[in-house]
């Protein structure tokens, strides 16, 4: 018997460069899609832990169809909650990213009508862990979409759209076990890829 989940999900695996002339997009390579919670567990015994990765990789667990870059019309007017954890050695980071696969999965980071959870990320870099989330909008109506619309069709005001991304931030914090004073920042794409980074200054947090 299979449980269905609520959506398809794709693993996707970003490759350390090898040399200089590694472009973003030979490094970032499609894994596999599944729709069950007993496939989950199938992709996820048989991949290599997040701890068990070479620096500058990364792992993307995104809703079929979307892929993990800005570039992406689900993500273009998007952003991402994230938080970089500093004690490498410390930070029981396999189980961290199951957590938040999970969460993502079984549909707990958002209610079913908000329409903002595209993914979730791990990086894995020289100073740091980094856990990301994904969102379709930054709070703000997206433009040229009139009335507010944004994802699922259902207008919604700019205070809406920051309350439900709010929301979406402090389930994401919760997952992630961080304590009060541990804050998770949200950066827009469109600030990320400006920056060349995603280290962009944070405007909101939680
Ligand atoms: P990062 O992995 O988000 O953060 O971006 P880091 O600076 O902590 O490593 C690293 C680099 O990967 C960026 O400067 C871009 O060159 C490339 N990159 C990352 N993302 C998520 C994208 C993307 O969505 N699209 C494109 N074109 N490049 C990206």
């Amino acid at each position: 018997v299979k449980h269905p989940l609520q959506n398809e999900w794709t693993l996707w695996f970003t490759k350390p460069p090898s040399g200089k002339g590694d472009n973003w997009n030979e490094l970032l390579k499609e894994v596999i899609t599944f729709n069950s919670v007993e496939e989950f567990w199938g992709v996820y015994n048989n991949v290599a832990g997040v701890s068990e990765l070479a620096l500058k990789s990364d792992y993307h667990l995104f809703k079929k169809g979307i892929r993990p870059e800005w570039e992406d019309v689900a993500n273009k007017h998007g952003g991402k909650w994230s938080y970089q954890f500093k004690e490498k050695r410390s930070v029981p980071i396999d189980n961290l990213w199951l957590h938040v696969m999970l969460a993502a999965i079984g549909e707990t980071l958002e209610d079913e009508d908000d329409g903002e959870l595209m993914g979730v990320v791990v990086n894995v870099r020289k100073a740091f862990y980094r856990i990301g989330l994904w969102t379709r909008t930054t709070g703000k109506p997206i433009p040229g979409r009139g009335d507010g619309d944004v994802a699922g069709g259902k207008g919604r005001s700019n205070e809406k759209g920051k309350e439900v991304l709010g929301r979406v931030g402090k389930r994401f914090k919760e997952v992630l076990n961080l304590g009060a004073n541990d804050m998770v920042e949200f950066s827009s794409h469109t600030e990320s890829s400006h920056a060349g980074s995603t280290r962009a200054k944070a405007k909101l947090t939680v």
